[in-house]
């Protein structure tokens, strides 16, 4: 069935999900509108990896998102767009005006010299055109890498160089609760290490002027005025790359995960669906940003398959002060709000005159994602916004799965306060110890690892087919490994207890400790660091760095001006989001024999606990962890 209405019905088609795979997902696809069926429902190899869903199908998705409405929604809104400022208008797209406004914008592409494969560069604020530009590539088969707007140069060079991407969208300005970030003026500065850029353009978001480039810089409203309206879909294979979206793993940089155009499409509309119970007039609202997964999955493409409506907002949850969530909810009839837990717990500590001025009476549904939801958090979501009436869907899922893994469905399955719960159909996991044995019964925890293939997962990493091997298959053969620890309870409940690897998430972003040490030993003064994340109220985690520095390279004269300046190397090489909470200065990292940070003591240390440091003989040097015990730093 297309949606699942009761346990039942959710048990019928887990069933039929695992036992008959193909033809499960075979009937989820024929909704869509194909320019030529597929072959075969699935080819996959695990060892191998490779992975192909409706192979040799033909289609094209904003034929999927947009065309496919115009018959019996064209009038209804597809997206409604909240501004940051709320003295500013909100912006309302139909599905009829969004259809023009992406095939306009699919004409300035293709006018710029964008071709069918090309990679195309986002670095926008979260505003219309960004929804409109992202299925402006994917209408004429351009693949879209969006860049989220707090990342700096540096990062965004990476990302731009790796995708060799041969166009840049970006803005003015992009205004951010009381600031506004120089989007252009970064842009700048990333591209004058970006020789593959031929062309920027540049949307005018707000008055501020910029310098524009000869030759390379454009502006937006002007490239709309020298085209037309029309533009016939790109058809596309059902495996042809939809987009890449970098993000932070263990090791090295970050890479660049590659989704597909069929089963990403039929995965994401069919979990935005069902895990939402999403109904023809419900107002839906996803307050991620577009430079995420969850907005790609959850903000663009699953909600306009479905042919919903679908909020967009430009701000931050506090501005102008922390009612802007529930104000906006009330003032839209928001029925389905979709958040993170640092969104809530940030709202939760700012007391609860903010929430008691509205209703929330119109919200049915609510939802979170990107971290584990500890329990106070989830009570005050439950009992303040949802008046202990709306279900709350505890989402599990990764940039890499695409689309929703584990969680519950809307007043279909039960929920249980910070559970993720069940696995949608279509989706196998396991638990496995570290030996790769899977643990079997209930009661048990061990690394969450998925068995059988899903529409929307992985296909590669962009241009190296060999680390998403490595990274994904390799740690325990014959599966999926997803990095995440978990715990399965008496009932079969699933529960996600965080990251096993060197991943960092701090509030819902994952940064790789390797990515920010790295940062840090840009600076001239440092010989070395180790990040770890320790427990964070607000964040989730914070990031606490221990710095090893050269005397004799310190050109500063306080501890402190030492520390600023790490902090702004780091700014200046990822960006605002991997600043180290806590940094400490120490005279040397716990090692081991071999030379191997004893990254477990300084997780320990960095959470509070000064003593159960496990097997400790292996360390070459103790009185090094006494002393980085004695220079802890405590709460700032
Ligand atoms: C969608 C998204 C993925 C990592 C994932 C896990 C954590 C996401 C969660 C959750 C507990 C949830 N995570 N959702 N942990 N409960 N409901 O967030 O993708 O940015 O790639 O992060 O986030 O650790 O492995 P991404």
């Amino acid at each position: 069935m297309n949606k699942m209405n009761n346990l039942e019905d959710y048990a019928i088609d887990y069933r039929k999900s695992v036992t008959e795979p193909e033809k499960f997902w075979a009937y989820q696809a024929e909704r869509f509108v194909w320019r030529k069926k597929w072959d075969t429902v699935l080819e996959y190899d695990f060892e191998d990896y490779n992975v192909e869903w409706y192979k040799n199908g033909k289609l094209n998705i904003t034929e999927n998102c947009l065309d496919r409405h115009l018959l019996n929604r064209s009038d209804k809104t597809a997206i409604h767009w909240v501004p940051n400022d709320p003295k500013e208008q909100d912006r309302i797209f139909t599905y009829k005006q969004l259809h023009e406004e992406v095939s306009r914008f699919a004409n300035v592409l293709k006018n710029n010299g964008v071709q069918k494969g090309d990679r195309v560069c986002l670095y926008m604020p979260m505003v219309p055109e960004l929804a409109i530009a992202v299925l402006a590539c994917a209408r004429i088969g351009a693949i879209h890498s969006v860049v989220f707007g707090g990342f700096s140069a540096d990062a965004l060079a990476g990302r731009i160089n790796d995708a060799e991407a041969k166009i840049l969208l970006t803005a003015n300005f992009g205004p951010r609760g009381s600031k506004k970030i120089g989007l252009k003026n970064i842009a700048d500065e990333a591209l004058e290490n970006c020789p593959g850029i031929e062309t920027a353009i540049v949307l005018q978001r707000t008055d501020d002027a910029v310098e524009m480039k000869a030759g390379r810089d454009k502006w937006w409203h002007e490239e709309l005025e020298k085209v037309e309206t029309f533009c016939e879909p790109e058809i596309m294979d059902s495996e042809d790359p939809l987009f890449i979206l970098y993000t932070s793993g263990s090791t090295g940089k970050p890479k660049g995960v590659v989704h597909t155009t069929g089963g990403y499409m039929v995965y994401t509309a069919y979990t935005f669906r069902n895990v939402f119970q999403y109904q023809e007039d419900d107002i839906y609202w996803c307050t991620a940003d577009i430079g995420w997964i969850t907005g790609h999955s959850y903000i663009v493409y699953g909600p306009l398959l479905e042919g919903a409506t679908s909020v967009m907002f430009e701000g931050v949850p506090t501005f102008p002060d922390a009612g802007r969530f529930w104000r906006i909810i009330d003032r839209l009839g928001v029925n389905t709000f979709y958040t993170a837990p640092t969104a809530i717990r940030a709202l939760m500590a700012q007391g609860l005159e903010y929430v008691e001025l509205y209703k929330l009476d119109s919200l049915k549904v609510l939802g979170t994602v990107g971290e584990p939801i500890n329990r106070e958090a989830w009570d005050w979501y439950h009992h303040h916004i949802g008046k202990n009436q709306c279900p709350i869907v505890d989402t599990w899922w990764q940039t890499e799965t695409g689309g929703i893994m584990i969680s519950p469905i809307a007043g279909v399955l039960p929920t249980k306060p910070t559970y993720a719960t069940l696995p949608l159909p279509g989706i196998q996991p396991v638990l496995l110890d570290s030996e790769g044995n899977e643990l079997k019964g209930n009661g048990v925890e061990g690394n969450l690892c998925i068995k059988f293939p899903w529409p929307s997962m992985i296909r590669t990493t962009w241009g190296d087919h060999e680390r998403c091997k490595n990274t994904y298959f390799s740690t325990y053969k014959g599966y999926y490994f997803t990095g995440d620890g978990c715990r399965r309870d008496e009932d079969g409940y699933y529960r996600i207890m965080g990251r096993v690897d060197d991943v960092i998430n701090v509030s819902g972003h994952r940064l790789g400790t390797a990515e920010v040490e790295n940062a840090i030993n840009m600076h001239e003064a440092v010989v070395e660091s180790a990040v770890v994340g320790y427990p964070h109220d607000i964040k989730g985690q914070g990031i606490y760095a221990y710095v090893v520095c050269d005397a004799a390279k310190m050109e500063v004269s306080t501890m402190d001006d030492l520390k600023a300046e790490i902090a702004a190397t780091v700014n200046e090489k990822i960006g605002p989001i991997a600043r180290p909470d806590k940094i400490q200065i120490v005279r040397g990292l716990p090692k081991t024999r071999s030379g191997k940070i004893m990254r477990r003591i300084l997780r320990k240390i960095a959470a509070g606990e000064t003593s159960n440091f496990g097997d400790t003989s292996t360390l070459l040097d103790p009185s090094i962890v006494e002393a980085i015990k004695e220079g802890v730093v405590r709460d700032q």
